[in-house]
């Protein structure tokens, strides 16, 4: 499997609860690699173009105004099959139903306040890097 990257989130619940740094470690512990970070207060229309693809959806408005609701910590993962790799680590979109042990099971509020946002394909990881990283992101030398 191929060195890929991947687009992580952590959304507004988890940075106001004071565990970025767990969060970012997890990540580490599994040979995800930091590459690139910025963290910013989305506007709406931000969180509404980069949840474009859940327009429409009975739970976008409630989505978006979540996202925007607070800061978030974006980063972009470097690793071995970073995408699939990323949402073993994140678990399943609902809390509910999130393996003991992930970044949801632990510290998510809800399904819409789930803590992490990851790219769940290496074509939507590109698209997504490129939203919130138009310079583009520097080679990593390790
Ligand atoms: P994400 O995009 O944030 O990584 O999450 P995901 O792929 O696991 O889930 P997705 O289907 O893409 O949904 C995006 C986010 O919308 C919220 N959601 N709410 N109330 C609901 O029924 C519902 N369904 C999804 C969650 O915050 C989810 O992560
Ligand atoms: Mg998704």
């Amino acid at each position: 499997m191929a060195i890929e990257r991947t687009l992580s989130i952590i959304k507004p619940n988890a940075v106001a609860k004071n565990v970025i740094g767990q969060i970012l470690s997890r990540f580490e512990t599994a040979d995800l690699r930091i590459v690139a970070a910025r963290m910013l207060h989305m506007s709406r229309e931000q969180a509404s173009a980069f949840y474009a693809v859940h327009q429409g959806k009975p739970f976008f408005d409630e989505l978006v105004e979540f996202m925007s609701s607070g800061p978030v910590l974006v980063t972009v993962l470097e690793g071995e099959d970073a995408v699939a790799k990323n949402r073993e680590i994140m678990g399943a979109t609902n809390p509910a139903n999130a393996a003991p042990g992930t970044i949801r099971a632990d510290f998510a509020d809800s399904l819409t306040e789930n803590a992490v946002h990851g790219s769940d394909s290496s074509e939507t990881a590109a698209v997504e890097i490129a939203f919130f990283f138009p310079e583009g992101v520097c080679p990593r030398t390790r």
